[in-house]
């Protein structure tokens, strides 16, 4: 019996209805009648789990007997979203799930209301690793994804008199029904301490005498491909003490000594680094980051591959994406373990370990690129500094016969940087120890070969490649949009989830005006279904006939929050003025969700100028309900999947160059919104697909922003120039949003009328004059439909599928299914 493998649970009504009251009497301990609703949601997801189970440890054993080629997916963030829906939907158990449960007299929608989603990442890097695993999945790659399992993940937004107030987010409280954990497997993890040379027969040899430990538990998290039978897994570390008491001490009467250890041990995997593009050189974060990789390598080597596997052929076996630079420090450790530990020579390591690991890179911020500090490395990891610095000499050594004593070059390209103190650029020995390295849109890639990364692109010809962003079809349109999902299906047939290109088939749906009907009929109930969900989740409504105008992201200056804000103080100003009539104004509404990081001060205050002009602007009579801006505090994925199905426009804002490539841009255009953007990003590769007429195009381009700078930007100019720009910032400045108080947003309006470091000034113009244009386009909401049928139509693209089948066949070479 304990060879058989374990069958699935009968996918009847019946079957699941005997299934769940199981789980709710023997896993919950509970009978049906004193059962809580997180009783049954919890007893719900565990026979959701049973069902996928048989899957699991097939896949599992599949996968380790095919010995293909895979690829171990390196992130320290995944924003996976609530799991139940999707695995619902994965396993087709949603229909079967609903009647079962129905027939217990329970409304499944009450139980998907209590899981909370597991918010163990920052935003769109997060984001795209929970869809990237999702279509790994769905396509039947090898693959697994590792990471950290955060006690606490990004933190709940709440709003306090229009300010940000931050709360702990303590997911695990009310249980955590999709994990298995398996301290049984638990690795042991070092730090710190010293290194030493010895005599191995002759050969002299380094190792590494650390001075403390942790224990790396893994957590695996099941993550079903779509109708495909298929389960991979995401294995996400925790760290607990080594040894929970140290019994003396206890024994002693020092009971917090004692756990002194533990506490500082948990620690590392506590709580996600809220920060998303300054990095801030935290000792607490080079652990997380050094703890999830090496526990990550070691599992992979120890439990993946067979005991007696050639080392030589690992790169048959793995890839290592690393997703941005925060697992980069598996580098020096992956060459620690084939030099030190399996005393491979240090040039046949060095040949593996560059066939074994690529890049992916997310930013063009030169201060969001990782640098850690020589002495800090020296430090935690003193082994890992030294195999860095080798890694260096050698790659300034090939780079001096390459170009000569170019010292100029030398310095720019050298791996360990000297000012303005001495660190270690994670990115540059990413990109020399990768096989590839990847940008996440077409404009992103051709900025980081040409204009961060140069001399790399020409030391390294053909290792720099491209692959656009995507997201998952499955939770994006057919969890978020199940409406949308089922017009799309009764036009196309059903093979569209798994074959996005398909949509296509829209095209000429978009000429018929019942479709174009039914269309537009979805949209006005996605509005209504939002309007019920603000208004239970934070008492705020969508009023009908409005534009639903929306700009969802992480709070930062380059996404220009504040370039929105200047529009919508335009749009009231005009109107308390009398110079504009309020009955020929659109009516409106202005949704914004963004968390900002807790230490960035400036956008801080943004969050709380737009809550100030959101309370004067949506009270004011004069405006008669026509402009009204709603913020829910604590955007997330959940919510996401309710504001994004129910917009009109989408804001994609950034200055030009500066966006890497936005993946909130695709998941609008899927639900058929129409862009408001830039050219930036993927907004270029949208708008090429999408086609001109259905987007709205403004501001500079990057090569124009890159002129502005040189010949020297001065945005006091624009606003002594443009009278609608200095109506909008003085009125700010009056302290018409602050009860009369001057002082509250002068820092906002110094910042933009002395700095501006992302141009809001300079593109105001174009933007106001772009939203004219949406104004009227809105008006013939004929048309209107037929350019968001479009834009579904011809997004087919931004697939996280595609994505997947790219990496593949530029970077990872593995077999596309198995
Ligand atoms: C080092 C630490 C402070 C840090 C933590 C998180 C740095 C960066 C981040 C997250 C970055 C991020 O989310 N970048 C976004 O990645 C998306 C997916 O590729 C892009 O679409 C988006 O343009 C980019 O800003």
């Amino acid at each position: 019996l304990a060879l058989a493998p374990v069958s699935a649970p009968a996918s009847s009504v019946d079957g699941f209805v005997r299934e769940f009251l199981k789980n709710l009497n023997f896993t919950q301990g509970v009978p049906l009648s004193a059962s809580s609703p997180n009783d049954r949601y919890l007893a719900l997801a565990h026979t959701v789990r049973d069902y996928l189970m048989a899957r699991w440890l097939e896949d599992q054993r599949g996968q380790r007997e095919a010995q293909s080629k895979g690829v171990a997916y390196l992130s320290a963030e995944y924003l996976l979203g609530r799991q139940l829906d999707n695995n619902l939907l994965a396993s087709r158990l949603t229909d079967v799930a609903t009647e079962a449960l129905a027939k217990c007299g329970i409304d499944i929608d009450d139980l998907r209301q209590q899981e909370v989603e597991p918010g163990l990442g920052n935003g769109g890097l997060g984001r795209l690793a929970a869809c990237f695993i999702d279509s790994l999945a769905t396509m039947s790659v090898p693959s697994i994804g590792y990471g950290i399992r955060y006690e606490y993940g990004i933190f709940r937004q709440t709003f306090v008199d229009g300010q940000q107030v931050e709360q702990p987010d303590a997911w695990l409280s009310l249980g955590s029904p999709w994990e298995f954990p398996h301290p049984e497997a638990a690795q042991t993890i070092s730090f710190a301490g010293h290194t030493e040379t010895y005599d191995d027969d002759g050969v002299e040899r380094s190792r590494w005498i650390p001075a403390w430990n942790v224990q790396a538990v893994p957590y695996n998290y099941m993550v079903p491909g779509y109708h495909n039978g298929r389960v991979n897994t995401l294995r996400l570390w925790r760290s607990v003490a080594t040894n929970a008491f140290d019994l003396r001490i206890f024994n002693s009467g020092d009971y917090e000594e004692a756990v002194r250890a533990q506490i500082f041990a948990e620690n590392i995997s506590k709580v996600l680094y809220p920060e998303d593009s300054t990095p801030q050189g935290k000792e607490l974060r080079l652990q997380q980051q050094y703890f999830f990789v090496a526990a990550s390598i070691r599992d992979f080597l120890t439990n993946v591959l067979a005991e007696d596997f050639d080392l030589e052929k690992l790169p048959e076996r793995i890839i290592f994406q690393l997703n941005d630079t925060h697992p980069v420090i598996a580098v020096p450790e992956f060459m620690r373990v084939l030099v030190d530990e399996k005393k491979m020579d240090w040039d046949a390591a060095w040949a593996i370990t560059q066939q074994c690991f690529a890049y992916t890179c997310h930013t063009l911020l030169p201060e969001a690129l990782e640098v850690w500090s020589v002495d800090l490395l020296g430090r935690l990891l003193p082994r890992h500094l030294e195999i860095i610095y080798r890694i260096n000499d050698e790659f300034l050594l090939a780079v001096r016969e390459r170009f000569g004593d170019d010292e100029m070059r030398i310095r720019n390209m050298s791996i360990v940087s000297d000012f303005p103190e001495r660190s270690v650029r994670m990115a540059y020995l990413a990109t020399v120890a990768g096989a590839k390295v990847n940008g996440v849109a077409e404009l992103h890639s051709q900025l980081l070969r040409d204009k961060v990364l140069p001399d790399f692109n020409e030391f390294y010809p053909g290792k720099f490649t491209n692959v656009t962003n995507g997201v998952t079809p499955r939770r994006f349109i057919r969890l978020a949009n199940p409406q949308l999902a089922d017009l799309i299906t009764e036009a196309l047939g059903a093979g569209w989830t798994v074959d996005l290109e398909r949509l296509r088939g829209l095209e000429s749906f978009a000429e018929d005006p019942e479709f174009r009907a039914r269309f537009a009929e979805v949209k006005a109930a996605n509005k209504r279904t939002l309007n019920t969900v603000l208004l239970a989740r934070d008492g705020l409504s969508v009023p009908d006939g409005h534009m639903l105008d929306v700009m969802v992201k992480r709070l930062h200056e380059y996404k220009r929050q504040m370039l929105k804000v200047l529009h919508i103080v335009t749009s009231y100003e005009g109107i308390i003025s009398g110079r504009v009539d309020v009955k020929d104004v659109t009516p409106r509404t202005f949704i914004f969700g963004a968390k900002a990081a807790p230490g960035y001060v400036m956008a801080k205050r943004i969050i709380h100028l737009i809550n100030a002009v959101g309370s004067v602007v949506n009270a004011d009579p004069r405006v008669e309900g026509r402009l009204n801006v709603v913020f829910p505090p604590n955007y997330n994925v959940t919510l996401a999947e309710r504001v994004i199905p129910a917009a009109d426009l989408s804001e994609q804002i950034s200055l030009a160059g500066k966006e890497a490539s936005g993946t909130g841009n695709m998941k609008f255009a899927l639900n058929g919104a129409l862009t408001i953007g830039t050219d930036d990003g993927a907004n270029v590769e949208i708008r090429e697909l999408v086609g001109d007429d259905n987007f709205f195009l403004f501001g500079m381009t990057e090569p124009e922003v890159e002129a502005l700078w040189a010949e020297g930007y001065r945005p006091s100019e624009f606003y002594q120039k443009d009278e609608d720009l200095r109506r909008a910032i003085d009125l700010i400045a009056s302290g018409a949003f602050s009860g009369g108080d001057r002082t509250t947003f002068e820092p906002v309006v110094s910042n933009l009328l002395y700095d501006d470091r992302f141009m809001v000034l300079a593109d105001y113009a174009s933007y106001i004059a772009e939203q004219g244009k949406v104004d009227a386009a809105y008006g013939d909401q004929d048309a209107w439909t037929r350019s968001a049928i479009l834009n579904v139509a011809r997004s087919g693209y931004f697939s996280s599928d595609r994505s997947m089948r790219d990496y593949i066949q530029r970077i990872w070479h593995t077999p596309p299914a198995y």
